[in-house]
């Protein structure tokens, strides 16, 4: 059965890029530790073999903890580890051809920019889908220009499909995004570089769970 995903809040992603130095694997158990809900492994810079045997690990404890694992581009590790399911951008493999490796059991994830990405993301069968960047970021290489509010409210008023908005997002703005309407709301640098991983989600939980009225 797929996760639910009314359940969700901060949505964690990984960088180990931006953690300081520290483990990748450590850096998960701290978001749970905080009380994640969904987490999302995302590394870039990252060879398929290393990539595997973290995934592995995450999902073993991503599954006592009861949460999401969602990985991003990468459906053949998403598929051997058994995550939830699997996030994929504009220029990756399209949705569809997506569903037809990873079936209906498993999440897919578009990020999507603009309201036309988001129709689409709609009827290719997505079922969340990214919102961003909502503010200028510079987590993500080849990034668009930031969509601002616009791009969130216009999903928020005309859209049932879940979303998650993502860039630039932190402790001081998060309550301005739940306003707009973002139930759930993805952060990576402000969490991967905080000194305290577990408080800093724990945080961000209670802020924006208030914010959301939950
Ligand atoms: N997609 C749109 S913006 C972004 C991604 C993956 C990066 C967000 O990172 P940060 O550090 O929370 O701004
Ligand atoms: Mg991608």
């Amino acid at each position: 059965m797929k996760n639910n995903m009314a359940d969700w809040d901060i949505y964690c992603l990984t960088d180990a890029g931006l953690s300081r130095g520290r483990d990748t694997v450590e850096v998960v158990r701290a978001m749970l530790q905080g009380g994640a809900r969904v987490i999302q492994y995302r590394e870039k810079d990252k060879k398929a073999g290393e990539m595997l045997r973290e995934c592995m690990e995450i999902r073993k404890l991503t599954r006592d903890a009861g949460c999401c694992f969602i990985v991003n581009d990468h459906i053949d590790v998403a598929m051997l580890c058994d995550a939830d399911g699997v996030h994929v951008g504009q220029e990756d493999i399209p949705v569809p051809e997506v569903r037809r490796l990873v079936g209906d059991g498993k999440i897919i994830g578009l990020s999507t920019h603009s309201p036309e990405q988001c129709c689409d993301a709609v009827a290719q069968g997505a079922d969340y889908i990214g919102v961003g960047p909502v503010f200028f970021t510079r987590t993500k290489k080849d990034v668009c220009a930031p969509v601002g509010f616009e791009y969130l409210d216009y999903v928020a008023a005309n859209h049932t499909v879940p979303f998650v908005a993502i860039g630039g997002i932190k402790e001081h703005n998060i309550e301005e995004v739940a306003a707009h309407g973002a139930r759930c709301c993805a952060l990576v640098s402000a969490i991967t570089g905080a000194d305290d991983i577990a408080a800093t989600v724990a945080g961000l939980r209670g802020r924006l769970r208030s914010a959301s009225g939950r």
